[in-house]
């Protein structure tokens, strides 16, 4: 069976958990502490540290760059499920460098403000850490007094994909792709402390994610050639 090695807030844990869903496979989930990675790094013999981590029987995948989508690729390609049609490729991939760095950036920094409610008080010395080593000193505080900017700046980010879901159900077309997952996974995490909701301006968007957080492969029809 499937294991998903992850956390849950996420927001690339959250794209390959409803991938398994969207594909109706069995699969297991193995939460693991945010600041231990053991498990991991053991897994990939030391070659990541990174969640989600898949494993399926003796393979184990992992993302190998800050873009990859090795993870995606092999469940798609398992259980075919078009999310990576040759036609649309290029573009996905302009998307979800888009989805990945603007819109994960300030979901994450929205979400992460919120950290005393979701990591552990004897994590929370090793997460605020690591932040700060890598986003500088006090960086959790400064999200915090810029938290209004911050829900402006994803408002306007997102306006491209509510023109995309203006004229058809999902991004690029009449089923969701790859980035349909990606995008979902960045808000999952945007909306994961409870404390936000989507742009009440993007009407499209919030009807989207509501599918998109249900949506089965046996919504569609069978794929062709894709
Ligand atoms: N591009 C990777 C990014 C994965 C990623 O950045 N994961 C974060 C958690 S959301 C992580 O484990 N970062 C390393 C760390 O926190 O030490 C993917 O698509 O899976």
């Amino acid at each position: 069976m499937i294991e998903l090695i992850q956390f849950p807030w996420s927001p690339f844990c959250i794209v390959q958990r409803r991938i398994l869903e969207f594909a109706g496979v069995r699969f297991k989930i193995t939460n693991i502490p945010n600041t231990d990675r053991t498990l991991i790094w053991k897994l990939s013999r030391e070659r990541s540290y990174q969640v989600p981590l898949l494993r399926d029987g003796k393979q184990v995948v992992f993302e190998t760059a800050d873009d990859s989508q090795v993870i995606a690729k092999y469940v798609d390609h398992k259980l075919a499920l078009g999310l990576f049609p040759p036609q649309l490729r290029g573009l996905q991939t302009i998307l979800w460098r888009d989805i990945e760095n603007e819109i994960e950036g300030l979901g994450f920094r929205l979400n992460d403000i919120y950290y005393p409610e979701f990591i552990a008080k004897k994590e929370r010395l090793a997460f605020v850490r690591h932040k700060e080593r890598k986003f500088g000193r006090g960086c959790l505080e400064q999200w915090r007094t810029q938290q209004a900017e911050l829900l402006a700046q994803l408002e306007q980010q997102l306006l491209p994909y509510e023109q995309m879901l203006l004229s058809k159900p999902f991004l690029l077309g009449d089923r969701p792709r790859f980035v349909d997952f990606d995008l979902y996974g960045m808000l999952g995490n945007f909306l994961a402390s409870g404390h936000y909701e989507l742009p009440a301006a993007h009407t499209q968007i919030q009807a989207w994610y509501a599918r998109m957080a249900k949506v089965r492969a046996t919504d569609f029809p069978p794929l062709i050639s894709s």
